[in-house]
């Protein structure tokens, strides 16, 4: 099987490329990606002399490009590429709606007309808005985005569901909770606070602090997009979870006496615009149909990643730097 990854230098592209070459022998995958500030080449650097990789670097939005890459035998579109960051939308939203929205029509169109027999678009559980205290979010739980980051994605779910409907194009959607593992950026909450910590430098907590994440180790979410590239129903939407809940508060302790830090380095800060106040996902519909599980529980993910970053700060030190120039 050929394949387009798009993103594929990111967090999870990046992740979900490495697996694919590993685990699926008759696999070639061409990875298209525009290196934004959040693009990387040291991400895919161990497998980019492989001969079933190919690196691209050009943007989504780009029909011609796009075009001649999925007429060159391409089966599938894995689609991942997007502007990521909540905080750089509530800042700047005008790029996420090109990328987010137009690049994916502009995927969409090109994979149609090459006839590109599977897309796969790689959402998010924030299309859903906030929940109260109580509830999860189902697959048809009513899209109520609230920053132009979710807003953008859910613009981009809708157009993926047009093809389905109007044009039987077999598109899939899959929506997962907030990732953590290794290749983060460290503009996030996890590899931000765990770097920072390693420098001695404070942390900012957003608000009170109590704002709830649904969390899943990135390799689990990997497996489960290739789930459901392998085996989803065209038109469907499924949600992706690990059934771990935690407050922010409850992962900076977490990281706090992992890396033996003192509650000095705790500051809360002004919070976040419209700051979602908690987000759940059942993902039960992937279990039943698909027979994906998590392999990860947090508590050992946590420790993994955690070790991860102490153990590969060559990586993450130049991207700190990129952080602070790129806002
Ligand atoms: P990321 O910001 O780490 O990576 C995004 C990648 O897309 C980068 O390599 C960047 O260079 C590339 N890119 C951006 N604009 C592009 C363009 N116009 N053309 C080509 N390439 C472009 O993001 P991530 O955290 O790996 O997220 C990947 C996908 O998963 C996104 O679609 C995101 O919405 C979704 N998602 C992320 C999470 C999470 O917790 N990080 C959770 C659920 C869904
Ligand atoms: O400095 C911080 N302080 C803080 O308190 C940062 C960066 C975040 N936070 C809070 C805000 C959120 O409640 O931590 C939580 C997680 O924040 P992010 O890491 O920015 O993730 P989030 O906004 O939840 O969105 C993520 O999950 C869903 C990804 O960035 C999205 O791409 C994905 O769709």
């Amino acid at each position: 099987m050929k394949l387009l990854v798009t993103g594929g230098a990111g967090f999870i592209g990046s992740n979900f490329v490495r697996l694919c070459l590993k685990e699926h022998a008759d696999r070639v995958v061409v990875n298209l990606d525009k290196l934004t500030y959040a693009g990387n080449p040291e991400n895919l650097k161990d497998v980019e002399k492989d001969p079933r990789y190919r690196f691209v670097r050009g943007d989504i939005c780009d029909p011609d490009l796009a075009l001649e890459l999925m007429r060159d035998g391409i089966d599938a579109v894995v689609h991942f590429a997007a502007e990521s960051h909540v905080d750089r939308s509530i800042h700047d939203p005008a790029v996420f709606l090109d990328t987010n929205i137009l690049g994916t029509h502009n995927l969409l169109k090109c994979a149609r007309e090459a006839s590109v027999s599977r897309f796969l678009q790689v959402s998010t559980d924030e299309v859903y808005g906030s929940l109260g205290p109580a509830g999860v979010f189902v697959e048809e739980s009513p899209l109520r985005p609230n920053s132009p980051y979710a807003a953008s994605k859910a613009g981009a779910d809708l157009i993926c569901r047009s093809f389905f409907e109007t044009f039987s194009f077999p598109v899939v959607v899959t929506r997962c909770g907030n990732n953590y593992g290794p290749y983060q950026f460290p503009e996030k909450l996890i590899p931000l606070f765990v770097t920072n910590l390693l420098d001695d430098i404070p942390v900012p907590l957003y608000g009170d602090g109590l704002n709830v994440r649904d969390w899943i180790h990135v390799e689990d979410h990997c497996r489960a997009i290739d789930a459901v590239l392998r085996k989803g129903r065209p038109g469907e939407v499924y949600n992706i979870g690990g059934r771990a809940e935690k407050n922010n508060l409850q992962i900076t302790e977490i990281l706090f006496k992992e890396l033996g830090k003192p509650e000095t380095l705790k500051k809360f800060v002004k919070d976040r615009l419209g700051h979602d106040r908690r987000y759940a996902i059942d993902p039960g519909k992937l279990e039943r149909e698909l027979g994906w599980s998590p392999r990860f529980t947090f508590e050992q993910g946590i420790k993994e990643t955690i070790a991860w970053y102490k153990d590969n700060e060559h990586w993450w030190r130049p991207l700190k730097e990129r952080v602070l120039k790129t806002y």
